[in-house]
């Protein structure tokens, strides 16, 4: 059997570490506190965080105690981690916003209320918000000299470009987060993505600068796709755990296009599968690749996962339906809605004609009434699903759904929506 930690680098989950025996014997000597830290930057976290929330999960079931800290005091100040620019202030409200949104999405993925080993949140605003810029100075600052900070990559690519002191000091805020969390649940491992390590060893450094105790620490790697891009965007726009900025829709579209060079390394990073599970998946995937099934599987797990398994159902049906292979009576509207995201609208106005040619032409479906006829003739018209093959017909109320919308299909694939 594989240590829990020998795991975790089978399955990509490990880069940089502090000394890695010293690590390995921690994790398997008993139950031991760690923590990952999110900055509220946004009112959602996005599948970039995924990772790290997943991380703590799996720390949970091997029987540690993760916590989740929010940043809400240092949300306030702004990370210059390999950040080109300096970042936009918001104000105390807007943050403290962001914070309650972030606590309901980790809360997902992680047991807060699981009996022998619940997962702890903090906000590191609850200390911040009591200390002094005097105190602050002479018992954190004092610790660390400004060449040794400068010496940061994260800080260091900043220079040129100039830094503000207080994205300077930021580094100095996430040490001292460890350094409390240490003093206040014994947390001796803090885990972050690759751009965090300057930050987090910021903090291995004063705790054994401060209070003499050796910890650990280790970072997630950067995730590429296979062509070597950040992953995460889908054509250039975040792609976000909140169903309301990324419909589950698109969220469960999201995975299922990823790359065949690329599925089966994400089903290790990102799903609970067990490692023996996703060597038979690869298997079967790399006999027949064109049928998906790493994908599907994929696209599966992190619907479920992030939003239900309603939610992945639903996203399945719409699908299905794009591909004609659903009928339209079945779906909602805002299903339906969903799927057709990106097609043209057209407003219909009271008064307008609603002869099916007419409509084609003004919604501008087809460029001429001699090529909407033929169209229509040939078959290649469908309302809400249904071929009308009439020149002649004419759109009433029966043609709305749910007295909101008419989808138009021309040929396979082409859609539009009429609104009303
Ligand atoms: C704040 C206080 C701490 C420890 C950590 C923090 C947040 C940290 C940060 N993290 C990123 C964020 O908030 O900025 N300074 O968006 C991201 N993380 C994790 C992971 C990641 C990092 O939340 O690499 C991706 O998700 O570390 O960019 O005491």
């Amino acid at each position: 059997m594989l240590s829990f930690f020998e795991e975790l680098k089978k399955r990509g989950l490990v880069h940089q570490s502090t000394e890695e025996t010293k690590l390995a014997q921690a994790l398997e000597q008993g139950a031991i506190h760690m923590y990952i830290g999110f900055d509220p930057t946004a009112n959602s976290l996005h599948v970039g965080h995924l990772v790290p929330i997943l991380l703590l999960r799996r720390f949970q079931l091997a029987g540690h105690f993760p916590i989740a800290l929010v940043g809400g005091g240092t949300g306030l100040i702004g990370d210059p981690s390999f950040k080109d620019d300096e970042r936009q202030l918001n104000s105390l409200e807007v943050v403290q916003g962001f914070v309650e949104s972030l606590k309901r999405q980790i809360a997902r993925f992680v047991d807060f209320e699981d009996h022998d080993h619940p997962a702890i949140l903090v906000d590191n605003y609850d200390w911040y918000k009591d200390v002094s810029f005097i105190d602050f100075l002479r018992d954190v600052g004092k610790y660390f000299t400004v060449n040794y900070m400068m010496s940061k990559e994260s800080v260091k690519r900043r220079m040129e470009m100039g830094i503000s002191y207080t994205e300077f000091a930021y580094q100095l805020l996430q040490g001292y987060d460890f350094y409390m969390l240490n003093q206040k649940y014994k947390v001796t491992l803090q885990i972050g993505g690759s751009d965090q390590w300057g930050n987090i060893t910021t903090g291995t450094e004063l705790l054994r600068r401060k209070a003499d105790v050796t910890t650990h620490a280790f970072t997630i790697p950067l995730i590429t796709d296979s062509t070597g891009k950040k992953f995460g965007k889908s054509e250039g726009n975040a792609v976000w755990l909140d169903a309301e900025k990324t419909s589950s829709y698109e969220f469960y579209q999201f995975w299922l296009n990823t790359t065949d060079a690329d599925a089966v390394r994400f089903l290790k990073l990102f799903t609970f599968l067990t490692l023996e599970k996703i060597a038979k998946i690869e298997k079967e995937f790399l006999k027949v690749p064109h049928k998906r099934l790493a994908q599907r599987v994929l696209a599966k797990e992190m619907t479920v996962l992030t939003h239900g398994q309603a939610a992945y159902e639903q996203a399945l049906r719409i699908s299905y339906f794009l591909f004609g292979k659903t009928n339209l009576k079945e779906m909602s509207v805002a299903e339906i809605k969903q799927g057709l995201k990106d097609v043209p609208n057209f407003k219909v106005s009271q008064d307008q004609d609603k002869n099916i040619v007419e409509l084609l032409i003004v919604a501008g479906i087809e460029s001429s009434k001699r090529q909407a006829r033929e169209d229509v003739n040939n078959g290649a018209i469908y309302i809400n699903g249904e071929r009308i093959q009439d020149v002649n017909y004419e759109l009433t109320n029966q043609d709305k759904l749910e007295d909101e919308i008419t989808v138009i299909r021309r040929g396979k694939k082409k859609y539009f929506i009429l609104v009303y």
